[in-house]
């Protein structure tokens, strides 16, 4: 038998192979199970016998890998944790030597040490694809000019999707994040058709687009590839509206590889993953017990054929559901719902679970708000949890008259009622006041004393 992983690494940038490439996308299911059945034995083969902190892990409990003899043992396994990668660092999970080792990145963590990650040359070639065939599912192929306004460096957007549109072979331009005039001048001059950057990097662009009087409507652009944080249906339909274009999501993790684990196609109707190479389980996070598709829980992903630094059963921490039902498009690899909310972002306020995504739903739906608001939460000593949205309105709806601004206000605060079951308080600021990110926006700022 020829090895499954290295026949799939053929990669040739022919046509032909971009074709065979997207094909994974549509196997009979028995066809996809068997691959990555395949591509499993090998790599937890691999990951047994070249990384040491993992054998170890399985020489506690007493496994070897042919003990897990199908997915459905897949539960004996133990989860990694970002705790895990923390603790490991630098190196510590990496199962190959440095000479086979071509690039590193690092998530750049809120606190402490980053996380790193290593890939090999084929890792690269495999992430590459994955990016591929999310382009290609929002109908991006050669011809198209990509903007690449994901920030270049250890953070994988820029480069992730650097490598996957030059794989595809459209014309890739590395502007990168920042400078976002330049970034509206170019995407005129060059006729951009495609742009990658955050959503929130996007409504930036836009504004600026408006001050400088280009009307992103009557330009070419036609797709924007937009992930790395959350971001709502309410939120693409402004998105959309705003600037004339189709607003595709694209979802990763530099501890899987980066951009690309996941892509929605034209349906826009959740992001299929890239099971072939990403095999995702969903668990109730409080129990760790796997949940059946359909069901909401905590994403996990076992890589596939990531040889630098296998990721077996990691816990991303986000919250979706797998959608196994077929997909207009024939894809047959599943969906998940859109990751509207991480585990991690979840605030309590007097006893209600609430995420900022849902905020952001509520408030958008109320004509005349901006898609530029912050979350400011607030504990008195000893007392109860406060929170405050501050949220931007259209600069043609800013109202001198204070009834107009109470009624407004009152609506606001009515609909993320309505939508969290919170009361909270909502100041109207002044277009512009909100500081804007060129990378993941900062939508939640915690002042309480814990
Ligand atoms: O954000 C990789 C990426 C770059 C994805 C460019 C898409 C586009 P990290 O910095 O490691 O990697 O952050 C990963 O960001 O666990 C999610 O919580 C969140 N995230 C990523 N994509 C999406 C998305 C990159 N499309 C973390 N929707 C993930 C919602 C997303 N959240």
């Amino acid at each position: 038998m020829t090895n499954p992983i290295t026949d799939h690494l053929q990669i040739d940038m022919s046509q032909a192979t971009l074709n065979s490439v997207t094909n994974l996308d549509f196997l009979t299911k028995d066809r996809l199970r068997e691959l990555q059945w395949q591509k499993f034995e090998i790599i937890l083969r691999h990951t047994y016998e070249n990384s040491p902190w993992y054998h170890e892990q399985m020489v506690q409990r007493k496994l070897v890998p042919s003990d897990i003899k199908s997915f459905d043992d897949m539960y004996k396994l133990p989860f990694i944790t970002k705790q895990i990668l923390r603790d490991t660092y630098p190196f510590g999970l990496f199962a190959l030597p440095m000479d086979k080792i071509v690039r590193m990145h690092a998530s750049s963590g809120t606190t402490g040490k980053p996380i790193v990650v290593a890939h090999t040359r084929e890792d690269l070639a495999v992430w590459a694809q994955s990016v591929v065939r999310s382009l290609r599912s929002y109908g991006v192929g050669p011809g198209d000019i990509l903007q690449n306004a994901y920030g270049y460096g250890l953070f994988t957007g820029g480069l992730g999707l650097h490598d996957g549109g030059q794989a595809l072979g459209v014309t890739v331009v590395p502007i990168s994040g920042g400078n976002t005039e330049r970034q509206v001048m170019l995407m005129r001059d060059f006729g951009a058709t495609v742009v990658s950057c955050t959503p929130s990097y996007f409504l930036h662009i836009i504004d600026k687009a408006q001050t400088m009087g280009v009307d992103l409507r009557t330009l070419p652009i036609r797709v924007g590839a937009f992930g790395a944080e959350p971001w709502s249906d309410e939120m693409r339909k402004r998105i959309e509206a705003d600037a004339g274009i189709k607003a595709y999501d694209i979802y990763g993790l530099t501890e899987i590889c980066g951009p690309g684990v996941g892509a929605e196609c034209v349906h826009q109707n959740g992001t299929h993953l890239f099971e072939d190479h990403f095999y995702p389980e969903i668990i109730n996070p409080e129990t760790l017990e796997p949940l059946p598709d359909g069901q909401m829980g905590e994403l996990v992903f076992t890589t596939l054929d990531r040889f630098a630094m296998p990721m077996i059963r990691y816990r991303t921490r986000d919250l979706t559901c797998l959608i196994s039902e077929p997909c207009p498009c024939g894809r047959t690899i599943r969906r998940m719902q859109r990751i509207a909310a991480r585990s991690d972002d979840m605030v309590i306020i007097r006893g209600v679970n609430v995420f900022p995504s849902q905020i952001e739903a509520a408030l958008l739906q109320v004509e005349g708000t901006a898609p530029h608001y912050q979350i400011i939460l607030t504990r008195e000593f000893g007392g109860l949890d406060e929170i405050e949205v501050k949220l931007e309105v259209q600069p043609e709806d800013f109202s001198d008259k204070v009834r107009e601004i109470e009624a407004f206000q009152n609506r606001v605060r009515h609909e993320i009622h309505r939508v969290t079951g919170i009361h909270a308080k909502v100041s109207l600021v002044q277009p512009g006041s909100i500081p804007r990110s060129e990378g993941k926006a900062k939508r939640v700022i915690d002042k309480r004393i814990i």
